[in-house]
């Protein structure tokens, strides 16, 4: 077992609208999830996030199984929706995030709050959304306005959430919400969601004074040509990567997508602006990529796990192929491969030295089932997280400045596209009734904790 160093955070993760339900209460408005998953054929099963866990009735029964678990600290998002809606200040969602850090405090569990996992106000997409500049200062304002009401409590912030997923699963691929494909406007938008980060770092520093500060991207480990890494990994990783870190728009991306936009959407200064100093990155990982150069002819393997899409959320890599991976698979299909996790934090480390990293998702997908005695056997989810736990060990071992890891997730919750037909949590959640059953994962989970705490 792998050791971790003294003040390493062990935590869980979850996300606003996969987990809180309460879509209309309380004054909180549509956002672009709220508006996808009610229209017909996006969300399978034509589930919605309108109830999901029930979370927003049931946070205080949430934060008591946290303390259970032993977790030093809980990633969760805020409803900017619910915060704001309409852009103005609603005191009854407010008071909702505030009881939920008060008890996670009271309790000695550190609150990781990410102002944006994917729930744009519908009204901010109906005036453009990320495609348009003004949204990143629709944004900045949020920050602020989050800042100014918890940043005396919540310490530790992240900005956007997977913002490749924003913006090339949201506006490219058209899988997320709001569901447009167009490559300009996924460009376009990623480098709004940049400019929204560090704009955002700036408002929050501004009135939470030592507020620490990041970012979460879903890194693609790449691995195949070496030129189609190359290319995916600009796309998806170095476009968020090198801006964020004070290096600008890497040229190669640039040169990749000149077809596509001319990039008039950067301005001068805005590459400074996003170089906002970062206190940590955040990293999520699930499985590696794949990919191959392809040359137009054959059968071409689908752009993993978006068969259903004919437009890639890699703009710029029409010449890459994403072919099959060998199993075990989870029930995402996503390959099993926690030497991944090792490799892309090491990665970080080598080719962004000075930032101190962080795993702020890691998990998996299976068919659970509470059974005749009240039990899930997740033996699959117990050995994917010991597997990538000690990735993260092993990546410590490497010199990599990895500071935590968080379980994604606490509980079962609103898979996006997939609805509630995918588990990923420590906990089961029997839907509609909202009944929370530990699974097995979730009992070793909190042994393993107290073993690292024991050192
Ligand atoms: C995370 O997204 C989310 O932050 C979280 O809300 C979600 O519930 C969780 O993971 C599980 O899905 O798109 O073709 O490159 C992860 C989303 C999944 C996006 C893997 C990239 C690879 C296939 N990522 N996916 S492709």
């Amino acid at each position: 077992m792998g050791t971790f160093p003294e003040g390493f955070v062990w935590g869980a993760a979850t996300a606003a609208y996969q987990i809180e339900g309460a879509a209309a209460e309380d004054g909180r408005t549509p956002s672009i999830w709220d508006t996808y998953s009610h229209t017909p054929g996006r969300v399978l099963d034509g589930d919605t996030g309108d109830v999901a866990a029930d979370h927003y009735h049931r946070w205080r029964e949430d934060v008591a199984t946290m303390a259970e678990l032993g977790l030093g600290a809980y990633r969760f998002s805020l409803s900017w929706s619910r915060l704001l809606p309409g852009g103005r200040p609603n005191p009854r969602g407010l008071d909702f995030y505030s009881r939920l850090v008060d008890a996670l405090l009271e309790r000695g569990i550190a609150p990781v709050a990410t102002l944006y996992h994917w729930d744009l106000p519908q009204e901010i997409e109906d005036a453009g959304g990320w495609p348009v500049r003004e949204t990143a200062e629709r944004f900045a304002e949020y920050a602020a306005y989050a800042g100014r009401v918890l940043g005396d409590r919540v310490h530790t912030w992240t900005t956007l959430n997977e913002p490749w997923c924003s913006a090339f699963l949201g506006y490219g691929s058209g899988v997320h919400a709001p569901g447009r494909t167009d490559p300009a406007d996924a460009l376009a938008a990623a480098h709004h969601l940049n400019l929204a980060h560090g704009l955002g770092v700036r408002a929050l520093r501004a009135e939470a004074p030592g507020a620490r500060c990041s970012i979460t991207l879903n890194m693609h480990h790449t691995r195949g040509d070496a030129e189609a890494v190359r290319k995916v990994d600009g796309v998806a990783n170095r476009i968020f990567l090198d801006p964020v870190l004070g290096r600008g728009y890497p040229e190669d991306v640039r040169a990749d997508t000149a077809a596509i936009t001319g990039w008039g959407f950067v301005r001068d200064g805005d590459e400074a602006a996003i170089a906002a100093p970062l206190d940590v990155l955040g990293v999520n990982y699930y499985s590696p990529t794949l990919v191959k150069l392809w040359d137009g002819t054959g059968p071409r393997a689908s752009a993993h796990g978006h068969a259903g899409s004919a437009a890639s959320p890699f703009p710029g890599c029409e010449d890459v192929d994403f072919p099959p991976q060998p199993g075990p698979y989870t029930a995402m299909g996503w390959p099993v491969d926690a030497t991944g996790l090792t490799e892309v934090l090491v990665r970080l480390h080598r080719d962004y030295p000075g930032v101190p990293l962080m795993v702020t998702e890691n998990g998996a997908a299976y068919p659970d089932r509470v059974d005749a005695g009240g039990a899930v056997h997740d033996a699959d989810r117990v050995a994917y997280l010991r597997d990538h736990i000690e990735a993260v060990g092993a990546a410590l071992a490497a010199g990599a400045d990895v500071r935590g890891y968080f379980a994604w997730s606490l509980m079962d919750n609103f898979e996006w596209s997939y609805g509630y037909s995918k588990r990923f949590g420590l906990l089961h959640v029997d839907y509609p009734t909202g009944t929370r059953t530990w699974k097995d994962s979730a009992h070793w989970y909190r042994e393993r904790i107290a073993a690292a705490r024991r050192g």
